[in-house]
């Protein structure tokens, strides 16, 4: 393995030590790829508890000091070109849980986990994070007539490639060979169950990931991968394989809405009113619309279900302010020790 495969490293002039990037994550201890091959690391205590560095997840990459006979030191963490976050548990900060991807793979079988209003909810957070969403439908081999779950699934997937799938069949693989090209990151979610381990396996051409059975009359998984892993397949792309979505949790949907609800947003601004509430007043476009079908009430019900649950956009750009502060000053500070 050479550290070149594991995707290009942010720009990191200037910081000391060498660039790895976290392949996961175990309590207080990470595992890294750098030049010097797979190894273990830990946090520099000072720079991240008492300074303000972003706390590494799986796929951040970070500057190390490299420590050949044990636990390397990290004492940075480069800038993000994608994440999804999640509120810490107990805490009101934001959490990172997997960092740097290009894609997003939205997994549901065919079965009955299948579940549109799921995939609205992870298809908003899919675009919110940076990268970009496509819905894979597993289990093909399963389903009497994948077309029906193919036109439910494209009626919420408005913008994003839809693909169905067999990971043991083998149908509908080569689909997905376009997005892992070498240096290229996927991320993998889903309910527990739906063959997010299976499908890696299937694309790697090897059995790297454990796979775990479901409960026949829901379908539900057993939570058989139990924390994010970042794999390097033979293809050269790089696959973060999760143990699902519940832990990722609702973070900010705002800015994803506007993707992901394209549909239900291109009526706004189209009503008599410009204050318009969308209730009972004259003119107004999302009413017509709804009346005239082109707008599914079901559609506008998650729109407005999503959005209450959101942070607004004008509190999401602070605190993107204040993360990009954060990182300009950690710079300073570390300029200033050298
Ligand atoms: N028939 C069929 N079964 C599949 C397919 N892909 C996965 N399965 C089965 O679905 C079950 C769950 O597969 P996993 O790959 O462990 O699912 P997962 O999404 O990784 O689940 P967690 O790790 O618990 O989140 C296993 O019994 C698999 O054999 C498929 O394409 N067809
Ligand atoms: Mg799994």
């Amino acid at each position: 393995m050479n550290f070149i495969d594991y995707g290009p490293v942010p720009n990191s002039e200037g910081l000391p030590g060498v660039p790895a990037r976290i392949t996961a994550q175990h309590k207080g201890r990470y595992e890294i790829a750098c030049e010097y091959g797979l190894s273990f690391a830990r946090l520099k205590t000072g720079e991240y508890f008492a300074g303000s560095e972003l706390f590494p997840t799986v796929g951040d990459y970070v500057m190390i000091r490299y420590i050949e006979n044990g636990d390397s030191q990290i004492l940075a963490t480069l800038p993000r070109r994608s994440f999804f976050s999640r509120r810490e548990p107990g805490a009101e900060r934001e959490q990172a849980v997997a960092a740097n991807f290009d894609y997003v793979f939205i997994l549901q079988s065919m079965n009955a986990n299948f579940n549109p209003k799921r995939l609205e909810r992870y298809l908003t957070i899919a675009w919110q994070s940076g990268a970009t969403p496509l819905v894979v439908l597993t289990k093909a081999d399963l389903a009497e007539d994948p077309r029906s779950f193919l036109a439910r699934a494209e009626q919420v997937a408005v913008g994003v490639e839809l693909h169905a799938v067999s990971a043991h069949s083998g149908a509908g693989l080569e689909k997905m060979r376009p997005y892992l090209q070498p240096g290229k990151t996927v991320v993998f979610l889903g309910s527990s169950g739906v063959g997010k381990s299976s499908l890696v396996n299937a694309l790697a051409g090897e059995a790297i990931m454990a796979v775990g059975g479901i409960r026949e009359e829901d379908a539900r998984g057993r939570h058989t991968t139990t924390h994010r892993q970042l794999l390097l397949l033979n293809s050269g792309a790089l696959v973060i394989d999760t143990p699902g979505m519940r832990e990722l949790g609702m973070w900010s949907v705002d800015e994803g809405l506007q993707d992901a609800f394209s549909d239900v947003e291109q009526f706004f601004g189209r009503c008599r009113f410009a204050d318009c509430s969308h209730e009972r007043e004259p003119g107004c476009a999302i009413r017509e619309a709804i009346a005239a079908g082109t707008l599914e009430e079901a559609r506008w019900q998650s729109y407005q279900k999503l959005k209450a649950e959101s942070i607004p956009r004008g509190a999401l750009l602070r605190r993107k302010q204040a993360w990009s502060k954060d990182v300009a000053k950690n710079k300073k500070q570390r300029e200033k020790t050298l």
